[in-house]
């Protein structure tokens, strides 16, 4: 190594330094990286950041937040980035002259990255603290040498290889150095290299601690019971004894998960504001406490999505716990002229509906919890909006930030200006859980079983057919309400040979569902479910 101590000839002043900062760059990525993937393992930005803060005294402190007031912080961390950036560049010049300064630098930089985040990691054991600190010093000093190491000269008369990395390879055996590494193209190119990595790296730390971090705060979270509890589901009226059957609730795991997210949005609850704008006397904005402090209920919604195909497995039922939509509609006053309500999510997705259905009773709310829990990361958290009676598209906005009082005219929402329906009441759909379809069953007594629903209609009535046989109607369970799903049984005496088992409801407005097939786009799919069977003898 004792020849990148002394190279022969220094290297320009800008790529000494542009070395340093890069160099730099990737310590930070590697610490950004490490943080995400070390649970309770902070950012080394971030602890230095708190440990200066610790340090600061406070008539400075005072004097920071009265000169950048609520961007104390922010200026925090841009002094942070320009003290870095310039000691960044003195270690790059020092590295250039001789490497094992720079190497002197790095090694000083790291440890004060190592004691701020020994100091800055609660629950965290030192020696875990300390390793982002000690792996970003490494990759500083990786990037520095790689940046500023002198490589073997081509020998003489040889041709040059395209790719700048072959030229080690190329010239081995000839002993002759080029001072200062690569020419101009080769310098930036190895920059540019250093500086994706860096920010790849940088980028995917970034996403893995906010993803962390709402999942602590998830884990963290103790959810207030509600002001207006329901009685536990009696399930045994609500059900149909039949093996295989869906259950009535649908378990959190299991629940369909539909949304434009590539990335779940992570939002810790500290971090979450609900502002409620437009068409309103009075714009407001909520923290998660204050959301939390209001009148809590709980409400079973059966939720369904638009895209469902028929006998299609897009809808759960839950037990929400939320505040009323209403109550929050009320406290803002909303204008008159007012026609629709848009929730907009943290990654601007949107829904719209009726400004009527947060107040004909039908128990719109903004959810927080969901059987039981904080709603799972998947499915809103901390807050969405459930509407019973409304396809999820047009009304269920998860990860909710904002509740806009606007006019069907002035705003297409994210699916209608994609083409599809502005009204979306859910259509009355039945669907055949038992048998499966194609499944091979014996001669005899065969309950098929299955659910229906017909939000804020009711269900009034399920009927099955076999092959061509007489419509028959099946036994239904008692419905918990008008908004959940119902299900229902029809002991079938199956003889042997292939069946098709078809299921139609008909609300309690009497509309049978229609037989015609339509496809989900641009309002909801009709037609009636079935199954083939086939019955072997007993
Ligand atoms: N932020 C956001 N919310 C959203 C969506 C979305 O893409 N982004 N999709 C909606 C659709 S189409 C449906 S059907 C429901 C599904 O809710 P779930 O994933 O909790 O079952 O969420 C709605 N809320
Ligand atoms: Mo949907």
């Amino acid at each position: 190594m004792s020849v990148l101590a002394s190279p022969r000839r220094p290297v320009s002043t800008w790529r000494a330094a542009l070395a340093g900062v890069l160099a730099a760059g990737a310590a930070v990525a590697v610490g950004e990286l490490l943080a995400g993937l070390i649970g309770g393992v902070r950012s080394l930005v971030i602890a230095v950041g708190d440990q200066v803060i610790d340090l600061v005294p406070s008539p400075v402190k005072e004097f920071a937040i009265a000169t950048f007031g609520t961007n104390d912080k922010v200026a925090l961390l841009v002094g942070i980035g320009v003290v870095l950036t310039l000691f960044a560049a003195g270690i790059g010049f020092a590295g250039a002259r001789r490497f094992r300064f720079g190497a002197l630098g790095v090694l000083l930089f790291g440890a004060i990255a190592s004691v701020a985040a020994v100091n800055q990691s609660f629950g965290v054991a030192a020696w875990l603290a300390v390793v982002p600190a000690v792996v970003a010093a490494l990759a500083a000093r990786v990037a520095l040498w790689f940046l500023l190491a002198p490589r073997r000269r081509r020998p003489a008369g040889a041709v040059a290889p395209a790719a700048g990395a072959a030229d080690a390879a190329g010239a081995a055996g000839t002993g002759a150095r080029a001072p200062g590494g690569f020419d101009r193209r080769g310098f930036l190119r190895a920059a540019g290299i250093v500086a994706v990595l860096a920010g790849g790296a940088a980028t995917a730390g970034r996403l893995l601690q906010s993803k962390a971090s709402a999942a602590a705060s998830r884990a963290a979270l103790m959810l207030r019971p509600a002001d207006r509890t329901l009685p536990p589901i009696p399930l045994e009226a609500v059900t149909v004894d039949v093996e295989g059957m869906t259950p009535f609730v649908t378990p959190n795991p299991a629940f369909y998960r539909i949304d434009t997210a590539l990335q779940v949005p992570a939002i810790a609850v500290d971090d979450y504001r609900l502002r409620v704008t437009g068409m309103v006397d009075t714009p407001l904005e909520f923290s998660f406490e204050q959301l939390q402090a209001m009148t809590l209920v709980e409400s079973d919604i059966t939720l369904t999505c638009v895209s469902n195909e028929i006998g299609g497995r897009l809808v759960g039922n839950a037990r929400w716990l939320g505040i009323p939509l209403e109550d929050v509609l009320s406290q803002a006053g909303v204008r008159d002229g007012a026609t629709q309500i848009v929730g907009r999510s943290v990654d601007d997705w949107t829904a719209g509906f009726p400004v009527e259905a947060a107040f004909d009773g039908r128990g719109a709310i903004i959810a927080i919890g969901m059987n039981g829990e904080p709603l799972p990361l998947e499915h809103g958290f901390p807050v969405r909006l459930v509407v019973p009676g409304l396809y999820g598209y047009v009304s269920a906005t998860k990860w909710l930030t904002e509740i806009e009082l606007t006019t069907f005219e002035a705003f297409d929402h994210y699916w209608v200006s994609r083409g599809w329906a502005v009204k979306a009441p859910i259509k009355t759909a039945s669907r055949i859980d038992v048998p499966a379809g194609l499944a091979t069953v014996p001669a005899g007594r065969v309950p098929v079983a299955g659910v229906a629903y017909a939000q804020l209609r009711g269900i009034e009535r399920v009927e099955v057919q076999i092959d061509d046989e007489p419509w028959v109607e099946a036994r239904l369970a008692e419905p918990l309400n008008d908004v959940t799903w119902r299900q229902w049984v029809y002991e079938w005496d199956a003889k042997p040979g292939n069946h098709e088992v078809r299921v139609r409801a008909t609300d309690k407005t009497g509309e049978t569902q229609p037989e015609e097939r339509v496809e989900p786009i641009p309002d909801g799919a009709t037609g009636w479910h079935s199954v083939l069977v086939r019955v072997t003898e007993a």
